[in-house]
């Protein structure tokens, strides 16, 4: 045993350390808006992604009619890896379109995601993929938030970006790092009879914004929230509840932060807000047509001066046979300074209006269409670490 115990001796040493990561040049944890320049984020990976288990919080369907004759069910394990690889492509190539614009890069860790769950209160066959970091975590400020998720499959994910958020905590004396409480998710976290709900019952509900998770425990995914300086807005949906809103609120009150609620009644399983109202400058939004926000809501912005544009209708609406998510992929854009976006290359319609409508003199276009089945479009698949911006106050 005398050679264990100085093996943990060893172990402290070390950690006493610290070893700098390579990158560590006076970095910095900052992002307080959506549009400020870039210059540091996290790209995702789709490597051992797995298809997301049936869960409360999921009823997964297969959006192919003759793929879903064929298949009969909705399948399980891994996905191919040729489906790996054609995503995986598409987003490095993502990181060399950053990289290139002077943005620098980091990647989660490749983890096996096929190693099923078993906690206290439930169990999953497998869990699902590091591609979209944006649901797992958020920088609001100069704090990193660790989401609560939503979803079983999704529970350790954030595990992914660990040694990142270690390495920057070192790094960055001022940083703050905090993790919600991790929820149960029993099965009292979920409102089961809500699938069971005709499409005329969730309109008769619309304005009650109850969806398939309870009130019982706090939670949001971090792409519930979209970020404008001092206040930030967040919706309830299927990912996110109002208890997740108050913890929220609680948190960052002290910051002089503001959390505000955003409601969208016209849809009706709504999850994440990037692909419905997508803040793209200062008192400038892209607005979905088919999914306008709540009148009160929206005279809160319009009296704060803030201009809404609506995005047209994607010039490619087709959604690949395993995707969970809408056609509005197309509007997951991301937004990497002032003046430069990247969208997706086959959405050429918003393409133009960024360029001629909103202002940006730099559109990149990228593939990504690969990437969607995985949860998400390029918004969805990054996490701003650093962007040189402050706290503005644009609801004065
Ligand atoms: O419109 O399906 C998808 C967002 C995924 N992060 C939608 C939202």
């Amino acid at each position: 045993w005398k050679g264990h115990r100085s093996f943990g001796t060893e172990v402290n040493h070390a950690a006493a350390q610290h070893k700098k990561s390579p990158k560590a040049d006076g970095r910095k944890l900052n992002a307080w808006t959506q549009w400020g320049e870039l210059k540091e984020c996290v790209v995702g990976v789709a490597d051992n992604a797995c298809f997301p288990p049936v869960q409360p919080a999921m009823i997964p369907e297969i959006n192919d009619p003759m793929l879903r004759k064929v298949l009969g069910e909705w399948p399980r394990g891994r996905k191919s890896q040729r489906c790996v690889d054609a995503a995986n492509e598409e987003l490095d190539n993502l990181v060399n379109v950053l990289e290139g614009e002077g943005v620098k890069t980091l990647r989660p860790e490749v983890m096996d995601w096929s190693q099923p769950l078993n906690t206290p209160f439930f169990s999953v066959e497998n869990q699902y993929v590091a591609c979209c970091v944006r649901d797992t975590i958020i920088t609001v400020g100069k704090t990193a938030i660790e989401a609560t998720m939503s979803r079983r499959d999704r529970y350790f994910e954030i595990l992914a970006v660990r040694q990142i958020l270690r390495d920057l905590w070192r790094e960055d004396p001022e940083m703050l790092w905090k993790a919600a409480p991790k929820p149960s998710m029993a099965d009292d976290m979920y409102n089961l009879s809500w699938w069971d709900w005709t499409e005329k019952d969730r309109y008769e509900h619309m304005h009650k914004y109850q969806y398939c998770i309870t009130n019982e425990e706090p939670l949001f995914d971090a792409a519930d929230i979209t970020r404008c300086g001092k206040d930030i807005f967040v919706q309830p949906s299927m990912t996110c509840n109002y208890a997740g809103i108050e913890w929220l609120r609680r948190e960052l009150a002290p910051q002089g932060i503001r959390v505000h609620s955003a409601h969208f009644p016209y849809d009706l399983a709504p999850s994440h807000i990037d692909c419905t109202f997508v803040v793209l400058g200062p008192r400038l939004v892209l607005t979905n047509p088919e999914r306008p926000i709540a009148e009160r809501d929206a005279a809160f912005w319009k009296e704060n001066g803030w201009d809404f544009v609506d995005c047209g209708q994607p010039d490619n609406p087709e959604r690949p046979a395993f995707s969970q998510s809408s056609k509005w992929l197309s509007m997951n854009i991301f937004v990497i300074g002032p003046s430069k976006v990247i969208v997706e290359e086959q959405e050429k319609g918003l393409q133009e209006l960024l360029k001629h409508r909103c202002g940006f003199e730099t559109v990149i276009p990228v593939p990504f269409r690969n990437v969607f089945e995985y949860g998400g479009s390029l918004h969805c698949s990054t996490w701003d670490t650093c962007r040189e911006d402050n706290m503005v106050d644009l609801f004065p």
